[in-house]
């Protein structure tokens, strides 16, 4: 971790019911998995989210009404942010592992793709942010490549349980335009660096840091209510939106 803050937006990814067996006894309330995004302007280009199969999880009180599902750690940050029924003290109703999360429909904000599943990625690091995170294979570099290893690896899918109907019908969503990536910049400087799979870390950070600059501050969203704008000056707005309608909640580490 850094020296500053981290100041993440957590999207409020709704658990679509009824719920599985594990997540019985969250029968009744709204269950949410919370993923951790700096890039909450990209959300209308979900496909999925991502957890970790071994990582351990729990869902957690927010308030009276809504749960959410995040790693034990970023609930008592969220605690500590005024973010939990009980003050200062999170309060879990169900330990979880990301196993049990696999295959979860989820209707997640912005996302034109009406439902989402939960589906495994290797590479997620479970003390940094909620432990899951949202996939736009469009506009991220990890996400493309662990998508693609799923859609193109059948053994893969088959170790984890991962139903075709989960992964085949999700395609790349083209939501900004650079001029030098185009508009499946992901998709783009995965093949221009020869990136094979999620398991290529030192040449993914390479192509994160390089689409990150290129879309800060050359992108321009193509699609959505700022469609035409651009990405540095939609962010906030787009982020604003999320949070004033109780899609979205600020988190810091
Ligand atoms: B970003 P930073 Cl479109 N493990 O959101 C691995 N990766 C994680 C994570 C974890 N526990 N928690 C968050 N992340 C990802 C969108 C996105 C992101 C796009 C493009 C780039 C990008 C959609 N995924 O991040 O190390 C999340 O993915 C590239 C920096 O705290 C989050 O934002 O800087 C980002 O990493 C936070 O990474």
């Amino acid at each position: 971790e850094g020296v500053l803050p981290q100041e993440y937006t957590l999207v409020k990814m709704e658990v679509i019911p009824q719920f599985p067996p594990k997540l019985r006894a969250l029968e009744g309330r709204k269950v949410f998995l919370a993923a951790a995004t700096l890039r909450p302007e990209t959300m209308y280009g979900q496909t999925n989210a991502w957890v970790l199969p071994d990582g351990k999880y729990g869902a957690f009180e927010i308030n009276d009404t809504d749960v959410f599902i995040l790693s034990e750690r970023a609930a008592l940050n969220l605690a500590y942010q005024k973010l939990s029924r009980v003050p200062e003290k999170p309060s879990c109703l169900a330990e979880l592992t990301g196993y049990d999360l696999i295959g979860l429909p989820l209707k997640s904000p912005l996302a034109f793709n009406e439902i989402i599943y939960a589906l495994p990625m290797l590479s997620i690091l479970i003390d940094k942010g909620t432990g899951i995170v949202t996939s736009v294979p469009s506009d991220s570099p990890d996400d493309f490549m662990a998508l693609h290893d799923l859609k193109t690896k059948p053994v893969f899918r088959a170790k984890f349980g991962v139903k075709d109907e989960w992964v085949l019908p999700f395609e790349v969503i083209p939501i900004i335009n650079t001029p030098e990536f185009g508009d499946k910049s992901a998709e783009k400087i995965c093949k221009d660096y020869g990136i094979q799979s999620q398991n290529e870390k030192e040449k993914l950070a390479e192509a994160k840091k390089l689409i990150y600059r290129g879309g800060f501050y050359e992108g321009t969203l193509i699609v959505g209510e700022y469609a035409g704008m651009r990405v540095q000056e939609a962010k906030n707005l787009i982020r604003s939106k999320l949070l004033e309608l109780g899609q979205a909640v600020v988190y810091s580490e």
